[in-house]
């Protein structure tokens, strides 16, 4: 059976159940999950670090493989089980999708994560205001990007949900969250329509419900 280490709070290991959730793969008949990451331990534990040297979530064991970059463990379930409608083959659709994807990891989530782990990891009186403002701004200026390209087209990718779409919409909803929960220390969030409406298509559509979060997970 598959092993996935990772805690559910996790937006790495979100990623992975949602793609799983996708595919039809279930929780105890699938895969086995072992809660790891903050409070859980066991990342850094050298049984673990021997499977993922970065002491990091989520880590995927199937079979021979282990794999670690959560990225990289949507495309290996999308191609090893996903031969379906969600993820489709064509050149095309797949690498926008891959060049989603590579923003997210490369280019929104960097910003982003500045403001998520700054108001909800680090001790208020350790907070760097000005710089969670600055990194909250800056994300929601590159989602305006990602909101031009919704214009055209249903998801990240074309008309059709696929892969890419997922880390995206992680990031999104702590986007959302963030400004819910800290309005003062964000400072404003555009309204971006087109970034709205694919939202509810992901939530009407897909399997984002088996990890879609109502509020931050703030450790204090
Ligand atoms: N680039 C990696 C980042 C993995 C990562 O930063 N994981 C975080 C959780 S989102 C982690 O393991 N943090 C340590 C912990 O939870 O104890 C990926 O996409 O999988």
């Amino acid at each position: 059976m598959m092993r996935l280490w990772g805690r559910k709070s996790s937006i790495n290991v979100q990623k992975v159940l949602w793609c799983l959730a996708e595919l039809g793969l279930k929780e105890g008949k699938d895969f086995e999950r072992i809660d790891a990451g903050l409070h859980f331990g066991k990342n850094r534990t050298p049984e673990f670090l021997a499977l993922n040297p970065n002491g990091l979530v989520p880590t995927l064991e199937d079979r021979d493989l282990v794999l670690w970059e959560s990225n990289t463990i949507l495309r290996y379930l999308a191609r090893q089980y996903g031969q379906s409608k969600c993820f489709p083959t064509d050149m095309a659709s797949q690498y926008q999708s891959e060049k989603w994807m590579d923003w997210q990891v490369g280019t929104l989530w960097p910003s982003l994560r500045i403001a998520f782990l700054g108001l909800t990891r680090i001790p208020e009186g350790e907070r760097n205001y000005e710089a969670i403002r600055k990194a909250y701004q800056d994300s929601s200026a590159l989602l305006t990007l990602l909101d031009q390209q919704l214009i055209s087209q249903q998801y990240c990718s074309g008309n059709t949900f696929h892969i890419g779409d997922i880390p995206l919409a992680l990031c999104v909803s702590r986007w959302i969250l963030l400004n819910q929960t800290f309005p003062d220390q964000t400072g404003p969030r555009p309204i971006l329509n087109n970034i709205d409406a694919w939202m509810k298509r992901l939530e009407e559509g897909t399997q984002y419900k088996v990890v879609a979060e109502k509020e931050l997970n703030v450790i204090k």
